[in-house]
């Protein structure tokens, strides 16, 4: 059987030795426990890593810290080369890193190479920003005095991402704080390890080959228990965390108590508006790629389909038949469209959530099931399913990270669809399908979504970086990636010079010597 070319891709992003060893980065070692990385794609073995013990995480720590000083005093434009030749590297190895993205985390091939096109694309995103960190000038009330502002650099800072965006979401966070004349520590998700590997392999050499220290990006590898060592240390102003809503609302609070800044991209519950005007072929391709795609793990994945009555069984028909069409299988063949979940617990989830929908007297469409035999030996390769809920179901507000799509229904106005999409505690990603102009912006409007993200005629999934991306209610309120969310990654300083040669207080105060 081919291997896809998987043994040539790991070789290619120097990770093949790790069968053997334990290196998280190529200057420093972990000695803590070993974490082996297995592919959902077929079960197998693909290496391990050793994790951050304390002792480690305090060598990362001096690394970084001490890299600051250098980083943070070089020309924003410089820091900007640094991340554009790391772009020219992405560039090259985007097969084999989409390639290894694939099999270690098991979506498409196509999706892993959109995957790292996304880092590419952030990272021309941040060349281009490493000249316009523009602060804003203002006038002064008094005479003679000028006053403006500026973004200067703010520290370490923390990325802990999830499995499913497994070196995009680093990217996204890394490209914008080297920038801004950050550094920064990245734990990427046990469940993925080598990627985090292959992406600090990469950006290692592209510091080598320019004299600067390594640790302007350090790799630490574990679990929850390491992930604490960054949210408790005081000497990492900023922690970006990606993952669930329990995650975040621990290190929001770990991170808060000593008043860190944190930037908490967490889960969603994405709806699709399908009203009485929407292009049904456009609807059917939006619904389906968003829930079935990446098998349903991404934070944008389309969980529910609010479907006005007049057409509701032509959509659900329409989707019948389309999720007929799947074929579910190895994500490196590209002729399959659906490859398996992370893990066998993801599957336990998945399975526990059609039981429970069915408890809750929801009512399947689309057939669930786990498949088992020939190309599905990992066990974690599942059937898309379609189920008709309501949404006050405990199950319907809860994020299920699966191909699980529910189907609810509206009668009349758009305003009772809204309601239903804003109906849950998550505020990720929204849309609506329609050609009529008065429910788009109504949708967009302010008594519209109360998502991060309201699209109007393309579905929930498939951001570009351009546009700040991020969400509110339990999704967290982070915005990284695109538009100004460089800031977060900056302090801001209010400076007032005054060019006089008295001293005129503000406010008109007197105060006479
Ligand atoms: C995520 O699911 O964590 O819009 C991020 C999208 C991707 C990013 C998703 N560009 O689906």
């Amino acid at each position: 059987m081919t291997d896809f070319g998987i043994q040539e891709a790991l070789e290619k992003l120097g990770v093949k030795e790790l069968n053997e060893g334990s290196s998280t980065g190529s200057q420093w070692f972990s000695n803590g426990d070993i974490i082996e990385s297995y592919s959902p794609v077929d079960g197998k073995l693909i290496g391990k890593v050793k994790t951050t013990t304390n002792k480690d995480y305090e060598t990362v720590m001096t690394a970084a810290t001490s890299a600051f000083k250098t980083w943070r005093t070089m020309p924003a434009p410089q820091r900007g080369e640094i991340v554009r030749q790391f772009g020219e590297k992405l560039r090259e190895l985007k097969e084999p890193l989409g390639k290894l993205v694939s099999y270690e985390m098991g979506k498409s091939y196509q999706e892993g190479l959109g995957e790292v096109q996304e880092m590419i694309d952030i990272c021309d995103f941040a060349v281009g920003l490493s000249r316009q960190l523009h602060g804003l000038t203002m006038h002064s009330e008094r005479p003679g005095h000028r006053m403006y502002e500026q973004y200067h650099p703010l520290g370490v800072v923390g990325i802990i991402s999830a499995f499913n965006f497994p070196v995009a979401v680093w990217a996204w966070n890394t490209a914008l704080a080297w920038i801004c004349g950050d550094v920064c520590v990245w734990k990427p998700s046990e469940k993925t390890p080598l990627c985090g590997v292959a992406c600090q392999n990469i950006i290692a050499e592209v510091l080598k080959e320019n004299d600067l220290p390594e640790g302007i990006s350090c790799l630490i590898q574990g679990d929850y228990k390491v992930g604490e060592m960054m949210t408790t240390d005081k000497r990492v102003p900023l922690v970006s965390a990606t993952g669930s809503t329990r995650m975040g609302k621990i290190v929001a609070k770990t991170v808060g108590e000593r008043l860190g800044k944190s930037l908490l991209e967490l889960g969603g519950n994405n709806a699709i508006i399908v009203t009485p005007d929407a292009d049904i072929k456009m609807t059917v391709i939006g619904a389906v790629f968003g829930a079935v795609g990446t098998a349903g793990q991404r934070c944008t994945s389309t969980r529910r389909l609010i479907i006005h009555d007049s057409i509701y069984d032509k959509v659900k028909n329409a989707l019948v038949a389309a999720y007929g069409q799947l074929r579910i299988g190895n994500p490196l063949d590209e002729n399959n469209h659906v490859g398996p979940l992370i893990d066998t617990d993801a599957v336990d989830m998945y399975k526990a959530a059609l039981d429970k929908v069915i408890a809750e007297g929801g009512n399947i469409v689309v057939e669930g099931g786990v498949l088992s035999g020939e190309g599905y030996e990992s066990g974690c390769y599942v059937k898309p399913a379609i189920a008709e809920a309501g949404n006050y179901y405990e199950i319907v507000q809860h994020e299920t990270f699966a191909p699980v799509l529910y189907l609810l229904k509206y009668t009349g106005d758009v305003e009772n669809a809204i309601e239903l999409q804003n109906g849950v505690a998550q505020g990720l990603s929204s849309a609506i399908m329609t050609n009529n102009l008065r429910e788009a912006e109504r949708f967009l409007s302010h008594a519209g979504s109360d998502c991060g993200i309201a699209n109007v005629n393309i579905g929930t999934s498939g951001a570009e970086i351009g546009g700040a991306f991020g969400g509110e209610k339990e999704t967290g309120g982070g915005r990284e990636s695109g538009s100004d969310a460089w800031k977060v990654y900056m302090r801001r300083q209010t400076n007032t010079i005054n060019y006089t040669t008295d001293l005129p207080l503000a406010q008109g105060i007197k105060f006479d010597l």
